[in-house]
């Protein structure tokens, strides 16, 4: 494997970051996962944009432009040879002193690693996943806004821990007003009467790239999107559910804690959604080797 730090190459064992990165010492830094099917990089330009806009609300420097950057993601895969992938790019504030002063790091890293896609087994996707609601709050969008891609993830960590000492694989987060936010790594979307619902930004979602073009794919179908607050009993008579997100595409839920969603079986409009986003996968992104 071939990881990009900084405009070189490096072999696996060789890439490596210092210990005093403030990216590891504060999680002071942002990322993006971000996928390519079939040789081109899906939604590339807007995983890039999100990343400056990240950078932008913890005033980090990009030492590249957004073309810079689209291109040395490119050029990474390439050089991993690889047409289906999972690319992490990570922006961290850089070398400096053991002090938490951003002042003192003078060079923020890029770092791009292009692997292996971790997905959850299809029989998952077939049968629907089942989810609880955690006792850790989504961060305030007045303390660390959920919109920013940080690398400081511990809130969500806490959330998932707590999904999987419950037995399952994800967790509803709340925000402190008991609204509806995400998931620990994923969107969360409701369909009730034929209408698509997606908590907003200010609820402590992520702006999710999967996300938008799931909201974009429903409009296309005459289906009436809204970004509301929801409670959780809105998820709980809901007719459909799911997640999104870039690693688990759209992955229907079939119980949120103990109360059946539906049938009790993926949604009809969630295969549908579904299978529209899996056929977009196929014809779009920005080609890998022209
Ligand atoms: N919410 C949060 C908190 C996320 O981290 C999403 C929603 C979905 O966003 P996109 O843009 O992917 O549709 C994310 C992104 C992982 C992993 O390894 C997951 C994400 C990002 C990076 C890694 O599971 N999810």
């Amino acid at each position: 494997m071939k990881i990009f730090i900084d405009g070189k190459f490096y072999a696996e064992r060789d890439a490596k970051i210092s210990v005093f990165d403030h990216g590891l010492l504060y999680g002071d830094g942002v990322f993006e996962g971000i996928r390519a099917y079939n040789g081109c990089v899906f939604k590339l330009k807007e995983h890039v944009d999100r990343l400056f806009y990240s950078a932008k609300a913890i005033l980090l420097e990009i030492p590249l432009t957004p073309a810079g950057v689209m291109k040395a993601t490119v050029e990474t895969i390439r050089a991993n040879k690889l047409r289906d992938c999972y690319v992490r790019l990570i922006v961290t504030r850089g070398i400096g002193t053991l002090g938490l002063n951003p002042r003192s790091c003078k060079k923020p890293s890029v770092i791009i690693i292009a692997g292996k896609i971790q997905v959850y087994p299809a029989e998952l996707y077939a049968r629907g996943m089942d989810i609880v609601t955690v006792p850790t709050v989504r961060n305030l969008h007045s303390a660390v806004n959920p919109a920013i891609k940080s690398l400081n993830y511990l809130n969500n960590i806490l959330a998932k821990i707590e999904a999987n000492n419950a037995g399952v694989e994800e967790a509803v987060m709340l925000n402190a007003e008991g609204f509806v936010s995400e998931c620990t790594a994923d969107n969360l979307f409701m369909i009730k009467n034929g209408a698509l619902f997606t908590p907003p930004n200010y609820a402590g979602a992520l702006y999710g790239i999967t996300r938008g073009t799931v909201m974009e794919l429903a409009e296309q179908l005459g289906m009436k999107v809204s970004e509301t607050n929801l409670t959780r009993y809105d998820l709980f008579n809901a007719d459909e559910c799911f997640l999104t997100g870039t690693g688990a595409e759209i992955m229907p839920v079939i119980k949120i804690d103990g109360r059946v969603i539906g049938s009790g079986k993926p949604g009809a409009l969630t295969l549908t959604l579904t299978e529209e986003y899996h056929a977009l996968t196929k014809v779009s992104g920005e080609p890998i080797y022209k």
